[in-house]
């Protein structure tokens, strides 16, 4: 099998074309990875291109006769695409995130136009439609030709390679078993290091046992070790097929008191989500991006990545499989349930887990998120979708389990929740809704009424735009300081909870939600440690860095870029893994220090200061600045209703848009006024909009968050104006 990257020279149209008509003077030459909303969908107003472009080249191509046979494999295509070659349409894909491939041998001539259409438009049978963040339409991973014999390892069973690897460890071997499917051929030899097997084929299947005695484990971060599997697939004896690849072998379980175990030992999962998106560049990354990604991810010294919300790209799951970070996997059946997209989601699943089966870094698969935000959760459709999904995984997969994703709101006593084999929600107390309290509340009281069940903690974080500062950091400021504050607090919740067999900060990186309008940064969801470009580490990565990374001692202080600072003493805050720190300013010694990963000094200052905090030969230093008055830089203009409600003046026995709808629906008067403004949400484009159109339990389910949040969820749908004049109406009602 020859595979031949085909990415380069393609010609791009962003409209919907007669597959006939190439008029070339249109096109613009591009080469792949691209997408069409690198820029419309990560710069606020919910009002990117959702439409067709058409990427067309011209190839020539010459019958090799030892690989008489020729397809074309796609990597990602967002959203949906059709294909044509020479006029003749070759077929359909519908999901933008899987591979998908296409047979082509019999339309192939010496010059060649191959046509293909991609589309990002709202369909209701197509996952994803409603989330927060940007579905990015176009030819946006690798494309490869693939020659083969008329025997080679099939190619058309969901993006497949034909060849999947199941390891057994039993005390000091391992039983390895290798199922292949092949469109033909009679016998497939497989060499693992120094082992050779022969398998035999019949009916184009075939299946083997062996074992491996005293194998080296694939051991998360300590021992990622990886097997080499090269499969030559033969008919009389001649090589028609060949086939490389690695797998691992390791033994996880899951125990609902005492979390995740790797190969018989405990193993605290405790890591962070990743989207696949970058600033200017969508999701058209490169092979050196996710690398990069990685580099930072193991950097903070998270052992697992949430790969959230759909299928990544097949290098990203292999760059987990060398580093040893364990994977949750999952596909985008998100938000809102729809009733003709069960096709769909099944589809995307077994692609994921075909595709998949062989990473050694994934342990689990995800069935949905956030699926019953708008309600629904007892709605036969929804719950039978999430069944055949169960069965479906279960049949294609044996050794996983499933989990999902549940919204804050869903009632941990319903019918859905005891679908997944091990469960997990995704709580902002402390951000949406309440404080950081919630969270030992919520999940100690799950434990104790499920305590045969796993529970994990799927998401959960707070936004931050590094710009904004302040040495009183308040829920709903995006300030890099609150961002920290919150993470401090539920970090101490999760240390203390062996129970929860994961833990993923919901962001590693911000990332595009064209929706978004807040924080003072349109378009972007900033609950990243890391920004969207990846240039800046926010505060809050090196608080985990001083947690989870054990062995790259450092020292942090953090707001740096909070200079100008108009209090008379100051709080210098330093992030280390080291046991003692000492602080110097303008080169005197102030303190030295001991204590566990957060140390704090206060400063009074008056002039400009150089801060400089010590440990060992690890230093870091600041710069800051006395200044009479507030810096307003540091503080948030007015683009959302979280944020002004902090800088409102608020009668406290009265009520305001600081109120929890709950509270608000609570007296008749303010009822009224909720139930006006979520009508009006319902019609706005925002976050929640989609739900509420669909849903009229929204109110219902959300009834735990802040109006406030609402209207910022609302993705600028309701103007600051009226939100004024929602606050105004409230404030004249007394508690
Ligand atoms: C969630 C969603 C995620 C959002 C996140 C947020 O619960 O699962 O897709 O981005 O909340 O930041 O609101």
């Amino acid at each position: 099998m020859r595979k031949i990257l085909f990415n380069d020279n393609w010609y791009f149209l962003k409209e919907d074309v007669n597959v006939n008509c190439f008029i070339k003077d249109k096109y613009e030459l591009i080469n792949l990875p691209h997408t069409y909303n690198n820029i419309d969908g990560q710069d606020g107003g919910d009002d990117y291109y959702r439409g067709y472009a058409t990427y067309v080249k011209e190839f020539e191509y010459k019958v090799n006769d030892d690989n008489p046979k020729c397809f074309i494999e796609f990597r990602g295509v967002g959203q949906s695409c059709d294909v044509y070659l020479n006029g003749t349409y070759i077929g359909n894909h519908q999901g933008g995130y899987s591979t998908f491939r296409f047979e082509l041998t019999d339309y192939l001539k010496e010059d060649n136009l191959l046509v293909v259409k991609s589309n990002n438009l709202k369909n209701e049978t197509v996952y994803p439609q409603m989330a927060d963040f940007t579905f990015y339409g176009g030819i946006y991973r690798d494309v490869y030709l693939i020659e083969c014999a008329s025997e080679h390892f099939d190619l058309l069973d969901h993006g497949s390679n034909g060849l999947i690897v199941t390891p057994k460890v039993l005390d000091d071997k391992a039983e390895i078993e290798v199922e292949a499917w092949v469109s033909g051929g009679d016998k497939i030899e497989l060499n693992i290091e120094d082992i050779k097997v022969e398998m035999n084929i019949e009916n184009r299947y075939g299946k083997v046992m062996f074992n491996i005695d005293n194998p080296r484990l694939w051991d998360g971060l300590n021992d990622p070790y990886l097997y080499n599997l090269s499969a030559t697939l033969l008919k009389n004896n001649e090589i028609k097929d060949k086939l490389d690849l690695r797998f691992g072998i390791r033994e996880f379980s899951f125990d609902p008191n005492k979390g995740f175990f790797l190969n018989g030992k405990a193993y605290p999962l405790r890591g962070v989500s990743k989207h696949q998106d970058r600033l200017n560049v969508g999701n058209a990354v490169s092979k050196e991006n996710l690398k990069e990604d990685m580099q930072l991810i193991k950097e903070v010294g998270a052992n697992t990545i949430r790969l959230a919300h759909y299928q990544h790209d097949q290098y990203f799951y292999d760059l987990c499989d060398e580093e040893g970070m364990v994977v949750w996997a999952e596909i985008p059946y998100i938000s809102r349930h729809m009733p003709n997209g069960k096709e769909n989601t099944l589809s995307q699943m077994e692609e994921l887990i075909k595709q998949n089966y062989n990473h050694p870094s994934i342990v689990c698969w995800g069935l949905s998120n956030e699926i019953t935000i708008g309600g629904g959760a007892e709605s036969d459709s929804l719950l039978n979708n999430h069944r055949e999904l169960n069965d479906l995984v279960h049949k294609l997969d044996k050794t996983r389990p499933t989990t999902m994703a549940h919204v804050m709101n869903q009632d941990p006593h319903g019918t859905i929740i005891g679908i997944p084999d091990i469960a997990s929600y995704n709580h902002y107390y402390g951000w949406y809704v309440g404080d950081t309290s919630g969270y030992a509340r919520f999940f100690d009281k799950f434990h104790q009424e499920h305590p045969n069940y796993c529970i994990g903690l799927s998401e959960y974080g707070a936004d931050a735009n590094p710009k904004l500062h302040s040495n009183k950091p308040k829920k709903g400021d995006y300030t890099e300081e609150y961002q920290c504050k919150y993470h401090e607090e539920v970090l101490e919740f999760i240390n203390e909870r062996e129970y929860l067999w994961a833990t993923h900060v919901w962001n590693m990186f911000d990332f595009a939600a064209d929706a978004r309008r807040e924080g003072d940064n349109l378009g972007k969801n900033q609950k990243g440690l890391v920004t969207m470009d990846r240039k800046l580490k926010k505060d809050s990565f090196y608080l985990y860095k001083a947690y989870w990374n054990k062995e790259d001692k450092f020292v942090h202080i953090c707001s740096r870029r909070y200079i100008n600072r108009h209090e008379e003493e100051t709080e210098i805050k330093v992030y280390s893994n080291l046991d003692e720190v000492s602080l110097y300013v303008d080169n005197q010694l102030i303190e030295t220090k001991k204590a566990d990963k957060i140390f704090r000094f206060v400063v009074p200052i008056k002039g400009e200061h150089n801060i400089k905090a010590v440990s060992g030969e690890y230093l870091d230093e600041i710069v800051i600045k006395h200044v009479p008055e507030k810096d307003e830089s540091y503080v948030l203009k007015e683009t959302g209703a979280m944020n002004w409600f902090n800088q409102e003046e608020i009668k406290e026995d009265y009520y305001s848009i600081a109120d929890t709808i709950e509270s608000l629906l609570s007296n008749e008067e303010t009822a009224v006024i909720v139930k006006e403004i979520m009508e009006q949400v319902s019609k706005s484009n925002g976050t929640l909009s989609d739900s509420a159109n669909n849903n009229p339990n929204i109110i219902e389910s959300l009834k735990q968050m802040e109006l406030a949040t609402i209207l910022t969820l609302s993705g600028g749908g309701i103007k600051n104006e009226d939100i004024k004049k929602i606050n105004k109406r409230l404030q004249n009602i007394k508690k």
